[in-house]
């Protein structure tokens, strides 16, 4: 999504992680994905080192701008470090036993979810703008929502259900999702 909001024209391959490609693993031994390469040979290895670069070549939603530099990255962090390994937890709860799923949800609940509907619901709704947290986050909430998509939909989080049903039916989205 942030190369397609920058503009930038990309291939992209896809993989099969349970046999991954010679060529991918001589260019990034890592082996995860994305990655990408760039004209000259570089690699970028993170998928937020590709969002981070597509947008310093061209941001013209002002995803770097439209928040500061901390909020943007205290969010990203949050996601990254605390909510998606209990995301993961909660998706694949029979291989976490020692809490049952709904505990593991529960967690991902406080540590998150919650705290996103209160940032949420605390912005003056005419003048937010879009920023590159959302983009790094929307997607993980999305998966979160889909693991029991009705309890999902009768939680109290009104800001998150609208700001991720806004997300997925946003014509970025809806561009990059086409199979
Ligand atoms: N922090 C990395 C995470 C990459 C990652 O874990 N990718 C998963 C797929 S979403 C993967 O490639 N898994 C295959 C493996 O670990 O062998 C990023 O944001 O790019």
């Amino acid at each position: 999504m942030a190369l397609g909001v920058a503009g930038i024209a990309y291939q992209t391959i896809e993989v099969s992680l349970r046999a991954k490609p010679p060529e991918l693993l001589a260019i990034s031994p890592k082996g995860t994905v994305p990655v990408m390469q760039l004209p000259d040979g570089t690699m970028l290895e993170q998928s937020l080192d590709i969002m981070r670069w597509a947008l310093a070549q061209n941001d013209p939603a002002g995803w770097l701008t439209a928040d500061t530099e901390a909020k943007i990255n205290h969010w990203i962090v949050l996601c990254d470090d605390t909510f998606k390994p209990l995301l993961d937890r909660y998706k694949y709860a029979s291989r976490h036993p020692e809490l049952t799923m709904a505990q593991h949800r529960e967690r991902a609940m406080s540590a998150f979810i919650f705290p996103l509907e209160n940032a949420l619901q605390a912005i003056p709704d005419k003048a937010s703008r879009a920023s590159l947290a959302d983009a790094a986050i929307f997607p993980f909430v999305r998966q979160f929502a889909a693991v029991d998509q009705k309890w999902f939909d009768t939680q109290p989080l009104p800001a998150v259900q609208a700001w991720l049903a806004r997300w997925l039916a946003s014509e970025l989205f809806v561009a990059i999702m086409k199979k």
